[in-house]
């Protein structure tokens, strides 16, 4: 079996994630997870893309240098996929010497080959936009502004073009640039294309590529002079320029395996995700970048849809973005990487809304399989002091429960080959109806009202091994769950094997608290879409200004609800940590606590924590208390800490929670 390597798309890291970057992580985790969970040796890549325009301006919004700003925002896409119980092997950032160090060694042999040039580029510049658009954009954006048809020719002619982005006047300006002399490569991507069709999916992605190669392909300028981008990979060969984004972000998918040499034997059996929005890129760009470097291009490339908010593509950009950590707050992360790939086939666009998830949760986790794990385990305890049943004479109606557990393994297997997520859980899930109607039909009720006890013990032993076979296939896209469920019937690893015949007999099971939990309604904080209530007075802040030395043996002075409520308290992600320049004692740390910007909080932890050991750990944060200045630095809130004065341990929740979660 050849190994499986598959990727997501390294992500900006000039925004925080939303529900689109959770659906590719979590196709990808499903993938992983399941060639793992087969035998196959696998490696599954993610990571951030920091450098280029827009993750300049962002930091620079913020008052940050560029690489604080990945620094920062990378921490908040691995928060986001611990939450979602990612398992990545690698999780790379373009500004590692590992990633740059081959940009450059690949940039230089290319050049050295002569597939680089120097030439003048030219396009319509935009101040503000700080971009050039082409002909097409601009006459597009201009013909609007004015309210008539405007051509490519007009703004050539005299009309005044502007900014798509800004609407402010663009001029034609022109810089020397490096290329890539990717028109050389034209035929040779038809040739791979078309002789390996399979290396783009679906196929009308595909189509959609070759449409594209119909037309000459131009070659592609691959830098910007440092003068007005200097966030960037220099050219080795002429350091006056960085690496213009896609030639450094591309590259990941292989530098990433360089170093131990044993991954190099993973490429190039790869399968990359990506959304359709990306597609030319990671084709038409990737695999001539690919060709021309002497490496063969992946295995795959799928593109999968968008999800949509009232049609429009969910982004930043746009503001209609769902945050993920919300929907794992009120239905667990296991309910989100099950909607997202169950509600739409993969390759499709879908439209995002509360209504649908709430029906699809309550269908299918809560009623279908829920109910059949639930029956599983709460029908041993009340009648075979819950243990596993031995089975007894096979009916009819056995045999088909049987027929029906290969029939649905086979077709969830088939369709994970075809990276089909939602048809391989609707097949999985005529085994999960068959198992709830089994039951139905066969009455165990009954057979234990007459005293049928070996027929009872047969039946139920039938239904757990339905949902041993479920919870199994299902533990790539529900881990948390199918653990929770797999160990109620005492399995301590998933079990593929379609046979209802690989549990032990006689061994203890226990049944618990439902592990879906049916909703009546949307839950409130998905309502407004906002989870975090409006900050309190900052008044409040006495009702937790340090107290007087406490006298001892004094009465501990009793305070009102309302006083207590005064005080606001929210779990924040530590996204960086440093020592006080000033203080020995004291850690400045920069904390995420569901508001616009992080918080700054000075910390009188240094005797205790080293500030790496800080970053990405969960603390809970005094919201309210009024800012203070310690030595020379302000601390917007405080955090919660044991042991008194003497700190022990800084406060941390028991599961994972999203940051700025109001903790009570
Ligand atoms: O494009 N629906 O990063 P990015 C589905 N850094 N998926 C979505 C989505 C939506 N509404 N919105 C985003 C970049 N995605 C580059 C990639 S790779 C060498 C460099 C997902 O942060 C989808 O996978 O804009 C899409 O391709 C990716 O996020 C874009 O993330």
């Amino acid at each position: 079996m050849p190994p499986f390597y598959v990727t997501t798309p390294i992500y900006y890291v000039n925004d925080a994630p939303h529900i689109g970057h959770a659906y590719t992580t979590v196709a990808a985790d499903a993938l992983a997870r399941w060639h793992r969970l087969n035998g196959r040796e696998t490696f599954f890549l993610t990571g951030t893309d920091e450098h280029g325009q827009k993750v300049q301006r962002a930091a620079e919004k913020l008052g940050r240098t560029p690489q604080e700003h990945a620094d920062l925002m990378h921490v908040r896409f691995k928060a986001l996929w611990e939450r979602l119980d990612i398992q990545y092997d690698d999780f790379i950032r373009t500004t590692e010497p590992r990633h740059t160090r081959f940009v450059q060694d690949l940039l230089q042999k290319l050049h050295d080959q002569g597939e680089l040039y120097q030439a003048p580029y030219s396009g319509w510049y935009s101040t503000s936009a700080e971009r050039f658009w082409s002909d097409e954009e601009v006459a597009a954006a201009t013909a609007i502004a004015l309210g008539k048809p405007v051509t490519p020719a007009d703004l050539h002619n005299g009309v005044a073009g502007v900014c798509p982005d800004s609407g402010a006047a663009v001029e034609w300006l022109t810089e020397h640039n490096w290329f890539f002399r990717m028109s050389a490569y034209q035929d040779r991507l038809v040739a791979h294309i078309t002789e390996n069709p399979s290396c783009i999916m679906p196929e009308t992605r595909r189509n959609e590529v070759l449409g594209y190669l119909r037309k000459p392909l131009a070659d592609l300028c691959i830098s910007r002079p440092k003068a007005r981008l200097a966030w960037g990979i220099p050219l080795p060969f002429a350091p006056d320029y960085v690496t213009y984004v896609w030639f450094d972000a591309l590259t990941n998918y292989v530098s990433a395996l360089q170093e131990p040499p044993a991954r190099l034997a993973f490429w190039p059996e790869a399968l990359q995700l990506v959304g359709k929005d990306i597609l030319t890129f990671h084709t038409v760009y990737w695999f001539s970048f690919l060709f021309a470097a002497g490496i063969t291009p992946p295995k795959q490339v799928y593109a999968h849809g968008w999800w949509l908010m009232t049609g429009k593509k969910m982004s930043k950009s746009v503001g209609n973005v769902i945050k993920p950590d919300a929907m794992i707050d009120a239905y667990s992360a296991d309910a989100l990487r099950y909607f997202l790939l169950a509600a739409v086939p993969f390759g499709a666009d879908g439209e995002f809304t509360q209504e649908a998830f709430l029906h699809r949760y309550n269908s299918d986790l809560a009623n279908d399989i829920g109910n059949l794990s639930h029956r599983a385990t709460s029908m041993p305890e009340k009648w075979l002091g819950s243990v596993v049943p031995a089975v007894g004479v096979q009916t009819d109606e056995d045999l088909e429960l049987q027929a029906v557990a290969l029939r649905a393994t086979d077709a969830f297997r088939a369709n994970m080959e075809l990276v089909q997520f939602k048809a391989a859980l609707e097949g999985l899930w005529e085994l999960v109806r068959a198992g709830n109607k089994y039951i139905d039909s066969q009455a165990p009720w009954a057979l234990n009202k007459r005293g049928d006890m070996e027929r009872l013990g047969t039946v139920l032993r039938n239904v757990m091994e339905v949902v041993r076979v479920a919870y199994s296939y299902l533990a790539c896209v529900t881990p948390g769950k199918s653990k929770e469920v797999l160990d109620r019937l005492g399995m301590a690893a998933p079990d593929l094997d379609p046979n209802l015949n690989r549990l032990t007999p006689g061994h203890a099971v226990s049944h618990r608290d439902p592990i879906f939990l049916r909703l009546d309604a949307i839950p409130e904080s998905l309502v407004s879409n906002d989870p975090v209530p409006a900050a309190p007075p900052v008044a409040a802040a006495a009702a937790v200004a340090p107290a007087a030395p406490a006298v001892e043996a004094a009465p501990v002075a009793q305070i009102e609800y309302d006083d207590f409520a005064k005080v606001q308290l929210r779990t924040g992600l530590v996204l960086a940590a440093e020592k006080h320049p000033k203080a020995d004692r004291l850690l400045v740390l920069s904390v995420e606590v569901g508001e616009e910007k992080p918080r700054t909080i000075v910390a009188g932890i240094a005797a205790v924590y080293e500030p790496a050991e800080l970053v990405g750990k969960t603390v809970i944060v005094v919201m309210n208390l009024k800012p203070a200045k310690l030595r020379g630095i302000e601390s917007q809130g405080m955090l919660l800490a044991a042991g008194g004065s003497d700190v022990a341990s800084i406060l941390t929740p028991y599961r994972p929670v999203a940051p700025g979660s109001v903790v009570k």
